[in-house]
């Protein structure tokens, strides 16, 4: 077995204790009220889009999302808060955040004032997997939110049929907090298996990328799904993928799709092409 695929396959797991670790760490999270930003790059970035849209839309306040190579050098937040599993990527550092979710414990983010460690959800593999969705789950219930049916849609999610067989390229499509997931999973396609696959918030989709729907191509939805767009896909050929289980989970359905494809295509997912664990520029 690939180290991506036993990574995947730990998630629930790794959700559990990231859980049970809330009461221990939510000190060093953002308070309520708090106007807050959130950066990571690539992976990282696409969960501080989805923690940034659930906490606001939560109540807890306005909270913003950026590539951390764009976060707005003039803007004023009360907190930034990091998500990055090496601690080394260069962009991150240069922003010496408030607050740090971190995977290598070791690194020089460690260095930062407020951490949350997650070094058993680290992984060998460059292809980010668990990290990314333990990161998360981590800040969804620290929300409060009740992450039991999570969990156990992510259980049914490992061994759950894939829903694409041989697709030749995939859009994924979010709304809200799902919008950051669609990112990951067409990310994960790209880097796992050298793969055709693109996102947008579901609402955007038609104002011009579904023109790339036709037979043989796929369209998978997280979360709400647009009235109408699933016929109107289905109009073009292509097939529509939407499922009822907790969208986090849903990523792992996806995950697994990319993991396939690569094997598919004879490519092995643990060397990623042109990719390495972390971006450090000097
Ligand atoms: C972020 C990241 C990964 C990506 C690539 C380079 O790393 O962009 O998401 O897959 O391998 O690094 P990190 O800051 O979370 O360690």
């Amino acid at each position: 077995m690939t180290f991506v695929a036993a990574e995947i396959q730990s998630q629930p797991d790794c959700w559990r204790r990231a859980v049970a670790l809330v009461p221990e760490v939510e000190h060093l999270l953002p308070q309520r009220g708090e106007r807050v930003a959130v950066v990571g790059c690539g992976t990282s970035w696409f969960m501080a889009m989805a923690y940034a849209s659930l906490r606001e839309a939560a109540g807890h306040g306005e909270t913003d999302a950026f590539a951390a190579s764009e976060f707005p050098a003039g803007r004023r937040y009360d907190r930034v808060v990091a998500i990055t599993r090496s601690g080394t990527t260069t962009e991150v550092l240069d922003l010496e955040p408030d607050t740090v979710i971190l995977g290598d414990i070791d690194s020089p983010a460690a260095s930062f004032k407020r951490v949350i460690g997650l070094p058993w959800a680290d992984e060998q593999s460059v292809v980010q997997t668990r990290f990314a969705t333990t990161a998360l789950t981590l800040l969804r219930a620290s929300l409060g939110e009740d992450l039991t049916q999570a969990i156990a849609d992510a259980s049914a999610a490992l061994t759950a049929e894939l829903p694409l067989r041989d697709p030749e390229q995939i859009t994924f499509l979010g709304r809200g907090w799902t919008v950051g997931l669609a990112h990951e999973a067409a990310l994960k396609c790209r880097e796992a298996a050298v793969f055709w696959a693109e996102s947008y918030p579901a609402m955007d989709y038609r104002h011009g990328p579904v023109s790339i729907a036709a037979p043989g191509r796929g369209v998978w939805a997280f979360g709400l799904v647009p009235d109408g767009l699933p016929a109107q896909v289905e109009a073009t050929g292509a097939t529509f993928v939407h499922h009822d289980r907790d969208p986090l989970a849903e990523l792992i359905l996806a995950q697994r799709q990319a993991i396939a494809i690569a094997e598919a295509k004879g490519i092995n997912p643990d060397e990623p092409r042109n990719l390495t664990r972390s971006v450090v520029l000097r």
